[in-house]
C-alpha cells in the first residue's frame, strides 16, 4: 500500500461533501449515454485504466527566457518533486508515472530513489536526455549543437548523456529514452543540411545499440528553437525517416507544441499509426509557437480529435499500436500542481470522449460522402459533458471528485512553503525558454 501524502480521512470528507452532485449527474448522463447503446459503467472503467506520465520538469514553476516568477515552497530536489508528483497522482489517480530529465534530475543513488518512489505509489516513465544546454564547467560546450556537431569529442559526450540516462532508467524501471536534440542553424549556411542530419542518424544508431532489448527509443521533432533558421530533426517526415533508419525499437514522439500554426497534429498522428512509428506524445497546448500551455486549454476540439485517432487505432487493433502518454508543459503563471492535474483531467477527458464516437455511424457517412453528418457524428461525442464519468473514475479509483478544490483545500502549498525554504531551493526550474 501506497503512502499517502494528504490524509486519505480528510480525503473521504472532501469527497463526501460533493458525492451526491456527483451522483445525481452521474444516473442522469448514465440514462442519456444508455439511450445512444453506451455503457456508463464501461467507460468508468475506461477511464480508470487512463494513464499519463507527469514530467518532472513540470513540478517547479517555468519561466520564459524574459524572466521567471518563482512561488513559495518550490520542489527542492528529486525526492521533493516526487512528493509533489505523489500529490498529483493521489488525487487524479492517472499520473502513476513520472518521467525524468537528466541531468536537471539525476538520480545519484537510482536504486533508493526507486524503493522511494515505490513507497509514493509511483513509477518511472521515458528517461529524458538534455543535451541542449551546457551543465557542468569543463564540459564540452553544445552551444552548435550536439548529437550533429561537427566535433566528434562532443557528439561523443552527448552520446555518453543518452547511454547513462539508459542506465539510470534501467535501475529505476523505466524503459524508453526521449531524444530532443536543440540542433539546428540560426542562419542560412551555419551547418551544412544534409551532413548534420546524417551525423544524426549516426550517433542515433550509436544510442540505440546501447538499448537493452524491451527499450523504446522516441525521437521528438521540433519545428524551431531555439535555432531559429533550421532544424535538424524539424518535424514528422524528418523524424519518420530517422526512426525508420534507427530501427524498430526507434519511433516518433509528437509534442503538440512543436509545428507550424495550423498544422493538422490528428492528421501526423494518423499516418505515424499507419506507418508503425507512433512513439509517444508529449502533450501540452499553444496558440503561437511552443508555448507549453497546459493541455487542452486552447485547442481541445483538436486534443479530442487526436484521441479519436488514437481510439480508431485501438478498436482496429492496429498492430503495435502501445504509444506513451507524457505531459510537457511549462507552467509559468499558475501552480504547476494545479495546472498539471487540471492538464491530466483535459487528457483523459480527450479520450472518454473519443470513447463516445458512434464509429459505425461514422463509417456510414464516411462511405456515403455525408460530410456534415460524419462531423456531427463526432460532435455528438465532443459535445457530451462527461464530468461525471471523470469524477465517479476519481472516486472509484480513490481520488478526488475535485482535484484542484481539494488540493486548495488541502493546504499542500502553504505547507511546503514553510517545509521548504526559498534559501535552499535548488533545482526547482521548469522549463526556460
Ligand atoms: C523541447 O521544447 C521539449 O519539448 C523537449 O521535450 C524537452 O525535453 C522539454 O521540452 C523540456 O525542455
Ligand atoms: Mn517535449
Amino acid at each position: 500500500m501506497a503512502r499517502a501524502v494528504l490524509d486519505p480521512q480528510w480525503l473521504a470528507e472532501h469527497n463526501a461533501l460533493l458525492r451526491p452532485a456527483l451522483e445525481q449527474d452521474y444516473e442522469a448522463l448514465a440514462r442519456q449515454l444508455a439511450r445512444r447503446g453506451l455503457d456508463a459503467e464501461a467507460l468508468v472503467a475506461r477511464a480508470q485504466r487512463f494513464a499519463v506520465a507527469i514530467p518532472s520538469w513540470g513540478v517547479g514553476t517555468g519561466g520564459t527566457r524574459f524572466g521567471r516568477f518563482p512561488q513559495p515552497g518550490e520542489p527542492r530536489d528529486l525526492q521533493e518533486k516526487l512528493e509533489d508528483c505523489a500529490v498529483v497522482q493521489q488525487l487524479v489517480r492517472v499520473t502513476p508515472t513520472v518521467s525524468l530529465h537528466v541531468p536537471w534530475d539525476r538520480p545519484a543513488d537510482p536504486a533508493r530513489v526507486r524503493r522511494d518512489a515505490t513507497e509514493l505509489g509511483l513509477a518511472f516513465d521515458a528517461m529524458n536526455s538534455n543535451t541542449f544546454e551546457d551543465h557542468t564547467a569543463g564540459e564540452r560546450s553544445y552551444k552548435f549543437g550536439s548529437l550533429t556537431h561537427v566535433d566528434a569529442a562532443v557528439r561523443e559526450q552527448a552520446i555518453a548523456l543518452n547511454v547513462e540516462c539508459i542506465e539510470l532508467g534501467q535501475a529505476l524501471g523505466s524503459a524508453a529514452l526521449t531524444v530532443w536534440i536543440g540542433d539546428g542553424g540560426n542562419f542560412p549556411g551555419q551547418i551544412h543540411l544534409r551532413h548534420a542530419f546524417d551525423r544524426y542518424l549516426d550517433s542515433l544508431r550509436k544510442i540505440a545499440a546501447k538499448l537493452p532489448s524491451d527499450w523504446r527509443m522516441f525521437l521528438e521533432h521540433k519545428l524551431c528553437e531555439p535555432a531559429f533558421y533550421s532544424t535538424v530533426n524539424q518535424d514528422w517526415g524528418t523524424s519518420y525517416a530517422a526512426a525508420s533508419a534507427v530501427g524498430p525499437q526507434c519511433s516518433c514522439l509528437v509534442d503538440l507544441g512543436h509545428h507550424a500554426p495550423n498544422v493538422n497534429i490528428e492528421l501526423i498522428v494518423a499516418r505515424l499509426i499507419q506507418l508503425g512509428k507512433l512513439g509517444g506524445f508529449h502533450f501540452n497546448d499553444s496558440k503561437y509557437g511552443d508555448d507549453d500551455l497546459d493541455s487542452g486549454s486552447i485547442k481541445p476540439f483538436q486534443l479530442f480529435l487526436i484521441f479519436h485517432e488514437l481510439v480508431s487505432a485501438e478498436v482496429e487493433q492496429v498492430k503495435g499500436f502501445a504509444p506513451a502518454y507524457l505531459l510537457d508543459q511549462s507552467h509559468n503563471v499558475t501552480d504547476p500542481l494545479e495546472s498539471l492535474m487540471s492538464s491530466a483531467n483535459e487528457v483523459q477527458r480527450a479520450f472518454v470522449k473519443a470513447l463516445l464516437v458512434d464509429r459505425a455511424r461514422l463509417a456510414e457517412c464516411q462511405a456515403r460522402n455525408d460530410a456534415l453528418l460524419a462531423l456531427t457524428t463526432l460532435k455528438d461525442a465532443y459535445e457530451t459533458d462527461v464530468r461525471p464519468l471523470l469524477g465517479m473514475a476519481r472516486l472509484r479509483s480513490g481520488g478526488a471528485i475535485d482535484p484542484v478544490g481539494a488540493y486548495r483545500a488541502s493546504g499542500w502549498r502553504a505547507l511546503c512553503a514553510d517545509r521548504r525554504p526559498a534559501s535552499r531551493r535548488g533545482s526547482a526550474g521548469g522549463i526556460v525558454g
